[in-house]
């Protein structure tokens, strides 16, 4: 009985320690009204960004994936099951993506983030420019990305659940900001007008944070 009872509570252990957990959100289902509205945010953490986490618990079970951080799967992406590549970046693309928002808006990126903007895109306003059409021309459903790749800023847009961090990506690099354009992240207040979730994307954008993500 007792070394059944160890051995449970060892297993217990385990599966906590090594298991991908759908993360806190920082904020209110309502916190991004107006635009981003409550039930939306509700669907997409509760619902798309769940379904993510738990698919990809279950597809790195008892593989040799099943003991590494999401980082360490996307360098060697190229050679896992589809179904931990799909839903390992829709599970790091929505921490991302919940992360980088903040209620009310936040101030504009400065000192080195604003610089390094300034030199490659030329203005915030500049950049604002790119990465909306980036996000706007994304074919299908994607995330836009911007992204550090050494000392360049570079702004990219990438199909299905991909992310700059994984081995056979278009762009490769490290990522700073995105924005999901899959339907599901703004069609019920948006429907087919997604440059206009995509202008309202940036009164949520937490420049602190991309600034940490940044100095790294
Ligand atoms: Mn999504």
């Amino acid at each position: 009985m007792f070394y059944i009872g160890k051995y449970f509570i060892i297993n217990l252990l385990r599966r906590e320690d090594m298991s991908f957990e759908l993360p806190k959100l920082g904020y209110d289902y309502a916190a991004l009204e107006p635009y981003i509205d409550a039930q939306t945010v509700e669907i997409h953490y509760s619902k798309h960004h769940a379904a993510y986490t738990n698919n990809l618990n279950a597809a790195v079970k008892g593989t040799p994936w099943e003991n590494k951080t999401i980082e360490e799967i996307f360098a060697e992406v190229s050679k896992v099951p589809v179904a931990v590549k799909n839903n390992g970046g829709g599970y790091f693309n929505h921490n991302f993506y919940w992360e980088i928002l903040t209620p009310g808006g936040a101030k504009e990126p400065q000192d080195g983030l604003l610089q390094s903007i300034n030199r490659w895109f030329g203005s915030v306003d500049a950049l604002k420019e790119t990465f909306n059409k980036a996000a706007a021309t994304r074919f299908g459903s994607g995330w836009a990305w911007l992204i550090q790749e050494g000392d360049k800023l570079t702004v990219a847009s990438l199909p299905n659940q991909d992310n700059p961090l994984m081995d056979n990506a278009e762009v490769k690099g490290i990522p700073l900001m995105t924005i999901d354009v899959w339907e599901h992240a703004y069609y019920l207040k948006y429907q087919n007008r997604r440059p206009d979730y995509i202008d309202a994307f940036w009164k949520l954008i937490n420049w602190d944070i991309v600034a940490g993500k940044y100095n790294k």
